[in-house]
């Protein structure tokens, strides 16, 4: 503690935020000169971003420290967010926009007197936001959720936390080499993290291993009581913290990332006996825990790190969440209403179990309180109905890795197997369905769903298609044993302040001033965009939103130059009347981007069948406008199918784009290494965006929102969040297409008994690809829909998807004030998919917590 009159000059000195840029240019001189030791003569625009940063961060940490203060002032509820992935993207201009604090009397942007301190000082923002590395700590659509949602928690003022893992190496970069994806190592930390604190005095000890003993248990052998693990091999987990700043609000909350290091304790007894080379290399294993994250989405691979790295995140983050709770001297029934966790995913499902054993084992409190307050701080979202996604591990790997933990498995499922019998006697079918050991495979193994399920209060779906198939399938007999109350849904959203304002600043500006909003509210109450229904039909408006349509396909097109070498893939003289039509996400079966590129196919042979008939190209033009067709996205390195697409989009590329005969009316394009930076520039420039999953398949979507909130049509089946945008856009304003959930089992059965003919479209495509076409071998990519049983229903929807197609290219060239209209009515009724709105319903019906005011 300080004594009290050192405080007077702690007071005295009390550290102040930059509010003018002159003050601005001041920080950033005095970060140039000491933080990073270079000058006027040295400073280039790394040094120039790294000592803006440094300034930014600054500012934040005040903040920071003022919103931690607060909350623990005010013993609030606190929300902790559990997420093995947070795909962050780029931090500096986030931290720039959130900086507008809404109080600027000049109505000129923080963000933009900065920048104009910025072209003083002799740099350029634009070039200076380009230097930061993403932070791509995550694979897709989950990750990227649960960036929306702290940076939507801190806009709303909730006291909340994110825990992850600092991994070394983010998602793998992506490089196409002959058309193929090769895998290399994403170096985001090469460069001094300005948005990172390191806290290398929290030093949290964490266990593997080991053994259980019972020696004091006065002879009671039950694994109920309180028992001691013995651990057999030990790391350090240390923070590293994240400010994440709220829009409009001084509040700023904590991302926290565990890293890995070795104990300090050496092991001796390994020494001793002449064995040092082998106890420095157990120690270096440590870093290895939290070097890489796994690359797949929507699958598990069951590897023992994989679990490792589970159970070190999950009891660092609750030994701090205890810790925190104890320093206020509540008592433990308390916890509940001091503390909500919510699981993204069953990745932290073990945080159920290490609070069950930090209450039983080291608290001493008995069995059933203990789980009472578990499973009131709990709450698990699902997202996906995938089998092949779904955790489980076998008993073996796990109680090898972690013993105590598995008796309190068996514990768990004992009392759950206990009650359910009570409520449904003699029904032995349901509890081997029901119980969290699965016994059916060779090996028994745990399914992390159930567990997640039954240790929490609340499960969630991320979109209502979604939220009502986990309640019919999957999870069905959960709600016979619990009842429809523990089920919900909360459809997924975005930020629109990274996805709006930040992607699209032109789209921004333009309706700030329509709707007469110059600070920009709208971004914090998305119902004001209904404001700009009014001007949907207004030609000067349209003109004026179709300009900055443009602006935003300009911007792509230079990106695409730039990646492809500087070869003009995109005409820049014909932008104008080119349909963007652009497909961006993991690369998947079920998301089905083989039917896309399988559509490009047989434009392109629709285009040359009229050719060769000596239609004149500008007839050919008339029924086949121009369209550039846009894809992006990575595999799974082991996934083969997944990769044999990304090499079949490049080779039909090739192709088409190289043509000369077909004068540039079609162009096909497979962006590298799809990230969240590209995507900023590559949504906003989209006429039309692909969501065309196998009905049934796709969770939620979150890009579907990104896009129509650029502007964007969609094409579409009727799967995931694509059911709610068409509820709040209207159906005259998207594309829908395809077989519906309900008719997929049926399909599959009969492709399955009765080997359907393949539709004549797709029979020619597969008849090119197979005459050698295009460079590759793509037999089995054909095998699997011709022969295999075409398990995501490609030959089913692909009649309905060409003439969905031609539709749009029908509305687009033909009657483009239509379009305008369509997407402007699309932005005006938006708004739904704000990630504020999902977070208001999580704080309001899962964890019970209220926004906190200054
Ligand atoms: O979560 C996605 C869903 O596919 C998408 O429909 C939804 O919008 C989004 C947000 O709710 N799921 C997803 O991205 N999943 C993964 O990335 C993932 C990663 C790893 C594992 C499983 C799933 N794993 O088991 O290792």
């Amino acid at each position: 503690m300080i004594p009290l009159q050192s405080r007077e000059i702690w007071k005295k000195h009390g550290v102040k935020k930059f509010e003018t840029p002159d003050e601005f240019q001041s920080k950033f001189i005095q970060h140039v000169e000491t933080t990073l030791a270079r000058s006027l003569y040295n400073c280039d625009d790394l040094a120039a971003y790294q000592a803006t940063s440094q300034s930014v961060r600054d500012n934040l940490v005040i903040d920071w420290n003022k919103s931690q203060q607060r909350q623990t002032a005010r013993g609030s509820k606190r929300v902790y967010y559990l997420s093995l992935e947070f795909l962050m993207g780029r931090a500096l201009d986030n931290a720039l926009i959130n900086s507008q604090d809404g109080s600027e009397e000049s109505g000129v942007e923080k963000r933009e007197k900065i920048k104009g301190a910025i072209d003083e000082l002799g740099f350029k923002l634009e070039d200076l936001l380009e230097q930061e590395p993403d932070a791509a700590l995550g694979n897709g659509g989950l990750g990227r959720l649960a960036a929306c949602f702290i940076d939507s928690m801190a806009t709303g003022d909730y006291p909340a936390w994110g825990y992850g893992l600092r991994y070394q190496y983010g998602i793998f970069a992506q490089k196409i080499i002959d058309g193929y994806q090769v895998e290399t190592p994403d170096y985001w930390l090469n460069f001094a993290n300005p948005w990172e604190i390191e806290r290398s005095e929290i030093q949290v000890p964490i266990n593997f291993y080991g053994y259980v003993d019972r020696s004091d248990n006065n002879g009671d052998g039950s694994t109920l009581c309180a028992s001691k693990w013995i651990g057999g091999e030990r790391v350090i987990a240390v923070p590293y913290d994240m400010p994440i700043p709220g829009f409009k609000t001084e509040n700023v909350n904590n991302l926290r990332m565990w890293t890995a290091r070795p104990t300090t304790e050496f092991d001796f007894a390994k020494f001793n006996s002449g064995d040092y080379k082998n106890s420095v290399e157990q120690q270096q294993r440590a870093e290895s825990i939290t070097a890489v994250l796994y690359p797949n989405d929507n699958f598990q691979e069951g590897k023992e790190l994989r679990l490792k790295q589970q159970y070190f995140w999950c009891a660092a983050s609750l030994h701090d969440i205890v810790r925190r709770f104890k320093k206020a001297k509540h008592s433990w029934e308390d916890f509940p209403n001091q503390v909500a966790i919510q699981l993204n995913d069953t990745h932290p499902t073990l945080a159920i179990v290490e609070l069950q054993r930090i209450l039983v084992d080291l608290e001493h409190l008995d069995w059933h309180k203990a789980w009472d307050i578990v499973t009131k701080t709990f709450a698990y979202t699902n997202h996906t109905v995938m089998q092949e996604a779904l955790e489980k591990w076998p008993i073996g790997l796990f109680g090898h890795l972690l013993p105590r933990h598995l008796e309190i498995i068996y514990d768990i499922n004992w009392f759950f197997l206990k009650h359910v019998e009570s409520k449904f006697p003699r029904d032995v079918d349901l509890l081997s369905r029901v119980s969290i050991i699965e016994e059916a495979s060779q090996e028994r193994q745990i399914r992390m769903a159930f567990l997640a399920i039954v240790g929490s209060h609340k499960v969630n779906g991320v979109a209502e298609l979604h939220s009502e198939l986990i309640k019919t399938t999957i999870f069905q007999d959960f709600v016979k044993i619990y009842g429809p109350g523990k089920f919900t849904n909360v459809t997924n959203g975005i930020t629109p302040r990274r996805w709006l304002k930040q992607a699209n600043p032109k789209l921004g500006e333009l309706i700030s001033k329509a709707i007469g909003d110059p600070q920009d509210d709208y971004l914090l109450n998305m119902s004001k965009l209904t404001e700009l229904a009014k001007f949907a039909e207004d030609e000067d408006f349209q003109s004026q939103w179709n300009d900055v349509k443009q602006f935003n396909k300009q911007r792509l097109a230079d990106l695409i130059e730039k990646l492809y070498d500087g070869e003009d893939v995109i005409q820049r003289d014909n932008i104008r009347n080119t349909l963007f039509d652009i497909q961006v996400k993991r690369i998947h079966e079920y998301k089905r981007q083989q039917m896309n590129i399988f559509g490009c196919i047989y434009r392109y042979l629709s285009i040359k069948k009229l050719l060769s008939q000596g239609v004149p190209i500008s007839e050919v033009e008339k029924k086949y406008p121009r369209k550039v067709s846009i894809f992006g996205g990575k595999s799974a390195p082991g996934y083969y199918m997944a990769k044999l697409i990304i090499k079949l989009i490049n080779s039909v590329s090739d192709v088409v784009n190289h043509d000369k005969e077909i004068n540039n009316i079609f162009k096909v394009v497979f962006i590298p290494d799809y990230n969240v930076s590209k995507a900023e520039i590559i949504i906003p420039a989209s006429d039309l965006s692909e969501h065309i999953s196998t009905a049934g398949t796709e969770a939620s979507g979150t890009s579907n929102m990104k896009f129509v909130m650029n502007g964007g049509l969609i094409i579409g089946t009727v799967d995931g969040a694509n059911v709610e945008i068409t509820r709040e856009i209207g159906e005259d304003n998207i594309f829908l297409f395809g077989n519906l959930a309900e008719n997929v089992e049926e399909l599959r059965y009969q492709h399955q008994y009765h080997g359907e003919p393949l539709p004549q479209e797709l029979e020619e495509v597969f008849q090119v690809i197979e005459q050698g076409t295009f460079d590759g071998d793509f037999k089995p990519l054909v095998e699997s829909i011709r022969h295999h049983g075409d398990y995501y229903l490609v030959s089913d929807d692909f009649k309905s998807y060409l003439q969905t197609q031609s539709l749009v290219d029908e509305v687009y060239h033909k009657n483009k004030k239509e379009w305008l209209k369509k997407s402007i009515l699309s932005v005006a009724n938006v708004g739904f998919f704000s990630s504020d709105r999902c977070i208001q319903e999580y704080a309001d019906e899962i964890w019970n917590v209220e926004p906190l005011t200054n």
